[in-house]
């Protein structure tokens, strides 16, 4: 008898090794927190079951072990004295903002004269108890019986977010457990990943939802978020009509040649630091006019203008060589 039990819990946890190795997402069968290192011991690591549908019709053991450091003390805000002993922890994305949960348990036992089951749902591991949803305490003793079901009016709760359900026994006590989703929606369920909305929704984390370039940018930040060399980060190359750097402009990069040496004057448009480069030791006067041709600034020996003070408008540089007289004029573009 004692070697039959064996085996089953050697193939139950064969299973459900396997279960949690080779589906990523879907329903998941709890592992029953046995020891303090099962996954669903912890809210931080509770098995995902995405969508929530997939929690309709989970089934498990819960078992005796006793962890109460996993679970919030109150269990709800404001309920001192309530207390989760033997907490498994469930997680699951929901995709309705109202929902019913029903968690029906029998056969309890080892909680003395209060066998039941107490259930509770947060929106972060971060911050329990005080992310209860709306309607997700139910620590009421009147579950504590032998037999019966808990019913969660849930509202309130963040379309496509985790969400974290505590099943707990009153008084420690472990009851086989049934969950149901009873009520949903009504939002069809998509196989297929649909793109920018904020959902997983095919529940594949490899299906992408945002940041499709995978360069670290979400499409609100991304100007092109099909192409990963295209981001806030990257380098605008100059002159080819290609925005790298999302700044709204292509870097545009004008070059000229002085006394036989090469100058570049970037970027343009501009709205700070012009910048006039050159390649060797050239004695530069910058002279910049407005539209009107009045002198605006005038500098020399430095290589860059400071335009954050000009109005925006058409500029025309004059770069100097001042050892030959050479020089070459720009139309600069000043925006803000
Ligand atoms: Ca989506
Ligand atoms: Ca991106
Ligand atoms: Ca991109
Ligand atoms: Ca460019």
């Amino acid at each position: 008898m004692k070697n039959t039990t064996f085996l089953h819990r050697l193939l139950i946890g064969l299973c459900l090794y396997l279960f949690s190795h080779i589906l990523m997402y879907g329903q998941v069968v709890p592992e029953v927190c046995d020891s303090g290192i099962e996954n669903t011991c912890l809210c931080e690591t509770a098995p995902l079951q995405c969508p929530v549908s997939d929690l309709d019709g989970l089934t498990y053991t819960m078992s005796l072990y006793q962890h109460a450091e996993d679970g919030p003390e109150p269990m709800c805000p404001g309920q001192s004295g309530t207390v989760s002993n033997n907490p498994t922890w469930i997680a699951f994305a929901s995709w309705c903002e109202e929902l019913t949960l029903e968690i029906c348990y029998d056969n309890c036992t080892g909680g003395g004269f209060v066998d039941g089951l107490q259930a509770a749902v947060y929106s972060d591991c971060g911050d329990l108890p005080g992310s209860i949803v709306g309607g997700g305490c139910a620590t009421d003793p009147t579950g504590c019986i032998d037999d019966g079901c808990t019913t969660l009016i849930l509202t309130g709760m963040t379309v496509g977010d985790t969400h974290y359900l505590l099943v707990d026994g009153c008084n420690g006590s472990a009851c086989e457990v049934e969950i149901s989703v009873i009520e949903d929606c009504g939002v069809e369920l998509s196989d297929e990943e649909i793109v920018y909305n904020g959902i997983d929704d095919d529940c594949n984390p490899l299906t992408l939802d945002d940041d499709l370039d995978q360069d670290g940018f979400d499409v609100i930040n991304d100007c092109d978020d099909t192409n990963p060399n295209i981001n806030p980060d990257a380098e605008d190359i100059p002159n080819n009509d290609i925005d790298e750097d999302c700044d709204g402009q292509d870097f545009i990069s004008s070059t000229y040649e002085l006394d036989g040496e090469q100058i570049e004057i970037y970027p343009n448009p501009v709205s700070d630091l012009l910048q006039v480069n050159s390649t060797s030791s050239l004695s530069l006067e910058l002279n910049l006019f407005n539209i009107n041709g009045h002198l605006v600034i005038s500098v020399d020996n430095v290589s860059t203008i400071d335009c954050s003070q000009l109005i925006e408008g058409t500029y025309l540089l004059k770069v100097i060589d001042v050892e030959s007289g050479d020089f070459a004029i720009e139309r600069v573009v000043v925006v803000k």
